[in-house]
């Protein structure tokens, strides 16, 4: 009986933990004069997923970051990189750069090019300390020089130039980010489940 139990006991934790970590998937829209492009980010186990395309810019590579703050009131109050570790500036693969830091978005094509994002990135997330909810993607008017180019600039924004679009990272779906109001129910139900199970024993 106490084998039933137990494994009663981890298939009910298992199930559960499985219905409360749900992948979750945030988007930023990026508007602004003839530049459209909508970007979503999703959750897997490699990292955070970045997919879209953006519009409305010449060929060319353009600095692609995260910054701090989620005020679009105009694309310079969305703050610095975001950088939660204070870190010198870099490019996404590097082992030093801010969180925020995700490289460049090339532009390719002659008559509309289009950008086309679609990489994973190990630092980002959609939760915890380097959640990027609530802050700003932000598309610049240079290329980011990954913090190497020797510009007094390079190491804190990569001499990317001003910033031509922004747009807040929200919440896509699922529509409820719920974890963390449930996880502390959960642990009161899995110690319920366990007592229950003991005492039909
Ligand atoms: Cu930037
Ligand atoms: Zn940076």
């Amino acid at each position: 009986m106490a084998i039933v139990t137990i494994i009663v006991f981890v298939f009910l934790c298992v199930f559960t933990s499985g219905t409360n970590g749900e992948n979750r998937v945030a988007v930023a829209h990026l508007v602004s004069g003839k530049i459209t492009g909508t970007i979503v980010f999703t959750e897997t186990s490699e990292g955070l997923h970045i997919t879209g395309t953006i519009t409305g810019l010449p060929a060319g590579r353009y600095g692609f970051h995260v910054h701090a703050l989620g005020d679009t009131s105009t694309c310079d109050a969305a703050g610095p990189h975001f950088d939660p570790e204070d870190n010198n500036h870099g490019g996404p693969d590097h082992n030093v750069r801010h969180v925020g830091d995700l490289g460049n978005v090339v532009f390719v094509g002659n008559q509309e090019p289009v950008a086309t994002v679609n990489f994973v990135d190990r630092l980002i997330t959609l939760r915890g300390k380097n959640n990027i909810i609530g802050r700003t993607l932000v598309l610049h008017e240079q290329e980011d020089d990954l913090g190497l180019g020797g510009h007094e600039l390079s190491l804190t924004t990569g001499n990317a130039g001003p910033r031509v679009a922004c747009g807040v990272i929200g919440i896509r779906s699922p529509v409820v980010w719920n974890s963390a109001v449930t996880s502390f129910p959960l642990i009161v139900l899995y110690v319920l489940a366990a007592v229950f199970l003991l005492f039909l024993n």
